[in-house]
């Protein structure tokens, strides 16, 4: 009999029961036409750990060890049982070649969707998690129970760092508690990152002074890893609790570079997504919003963007609620995700934001509850009295929706509430 020219038959065992420490890895997949499930998911399970193309003349005994099984097939899912040993522990870059890398581009795949990974708590326990988690930052900011609040100035680029703090300085006067940098602000000419640090820390001092609350912001340190450690030593030096990062431009490396600097520093890091959509946005193809999500958590930012369901940029209800869970809670029931147990992994704060003004408070905080940061930019900026009036609008929202009050009962006694609901009453962008 001529000899087998693939083994990938050998990375699909549908009886198998995965191992407790056993890493397992949900996808949505698609055969290619011509192919099966069975073969479509041995290349899955095999590409994704110790397998290639055709048989080999040698092969180490480990292999039997460490292979990944696909192991259950229900529709267009399938999970994968990946074998502790294969996974360096505290290497997420590694993680991602290997669960999310070269399967992508298999031509046996028409599509595949990482959709979710359980990671088991001998391989969680290599990460350390958020330094501050929820009530770190609760604490930094001393807001006990409503949604955290920030805007980031807008038009998104543009000012110089004498205008960007100024605009911030009526940001806090409103009554935000942060300044967020846009996802696309780090130095230009125009507005370097350390004359907008200064600038922002004198008018920071000046809020705190005059309205008795903690102020903060988040300052863009997105860059090269040792600017960006550069720019974290920068933050804490200027009095600055907080760092923000473009994790996906950055990439999880510097994220796990930038986590232990940051605690160090005793900084609490803010996690913009931008490029998220890249590989998220198609239900079919990609990689989950929601192992992304995790997969932060588990490195160790404080706060990550999830979305609105209601603005301007594409995540459903569903989508973000299930994010918001999994980032707050201490354990995940298996559902349509997998289970996951935290362990000693603090929870984190979703951020919601993108497209957001007064009039659609209630409807984010009856999505996500308190436990969140609101970044509310554009719809306070936009707000018919400028950007102070536009934050006092977003808080008086803020507090109708946690009374349980109307918005326009209470605008009845809150004129920059009004006037915010006269101008885009409950308007959903897009
Ligand atoms: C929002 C925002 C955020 C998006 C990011 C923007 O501004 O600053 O980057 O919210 O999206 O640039 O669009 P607006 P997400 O509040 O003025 O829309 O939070 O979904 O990652
Ligand atoms: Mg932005």
């Amino acid at each position: 009999m001529s000899e087998k020219i693939d083994w990938y038959d050998e990375f699909v065992d549908l009886g198998y029961t995965p191992a407790k420490d056993e890493l397992i890895c949900l996808y949505y997949f698609e055969p290619a036409k011509g192919m099966s499930e069975k073969e479509a998911a041995g290349r899955i399970a095999s590409e994704s750990s110790a397998g290639t193309w055709t048989t080999l003349h040698k092969l180490p005994e480990r292999v039997e060890r460490i292979k990944a099984r696909a192991f259950h097939i229900d529709g267009k899912y399938v999970k994968v049982a990946y074998p502790l040993d294969l996974w360096e522990p505290g290497n997420a870059p590694q993680l991602l070649s290997g669960i999310a890398g070269n399967i992508f581009g298999m031509k046996a795949l028409q599509n595949l969707k990482l959709i979710d990974a359980s990671l088991p708590k001998k391989y969680i326990k290599s990460y350390k998690g958020a330094h501050h988690g929820i009530t770190g930052i609760r604490d930094l900011l001393k807001v006990k129970i409503r949604p955290v609040t920030g805007a980031v100035p807008k038009p998104k680029i543009g000012f110089s760092a004498a205008e960007h703090a100024k605009i911030a300085y009526e940001t806090w006067m409103g009554g935000f508690d942060l300044v967020k940098d846009d996802e696309n602000l780090t130095s230009p000419s125009f507005n370097r990152f350390e004359d907008r640090v200064a600038r922002m820390a004198k008018l920071r001092d000046r809020a705190e002074k005059e309205t008795g609350q903690q102020k903060d912001a988040l300052l863009n340190i997105t860059g090269e890893t040792k600017l960006m450690i550069q720019r974290a030593k920068l933050l804490h030096e200027s009095g600055f609790r907080f760092a923000m990062i473009d994790v996906v431009t950055c990439g999880t490396a510097a994220v796990q570079t930038l986590r232990d600097e940051c605690s160090d520093l005793g900084l609490a890091i803010h996690a913009h997504r931008a490029m998220h959509a890249a590989f998220d946005r198609n239900p079919k193809h990609g990689i989950s919003m929601y192992f992304l999500a995790k997969l932060m958590r588990l490195i160790g930012v404080d706060e990550i963007h999830v979305g609105t369901a209601i603005g301007k940029l594409v995540g459903t209800k569903k989508e973000v609620v299930d994010i918001a869970d999994m980032l707050r809670s201490p354990s995940v029931e298996p559902g349509t995700m997998l289970e996951q147990d935290w362990g000693t992994i603090k929870p984190v704060l979703p951020v919601s934001s993108g497209g957001l003004h007064p009039g659609l408070v209630p409807n984010v905080m009856q999505i996500l509850g308190n436990d969140c940061t609101l970044l509310v930019s554009g719809g306070i900026h936009g707000h018919p009295k400028g950007t102070r009036a536009g934050a006092m609008a977003a808080m008086q929202a803020i507090e109708a929706t946690m009374d349980g009050i109307d918005l326009k009962q209470y605008a009845v006694n809150h004129k920059e509430l009004k006037q915010a609901l006269e101008k885009w009453k409950y308007f959903k962008p897009r």
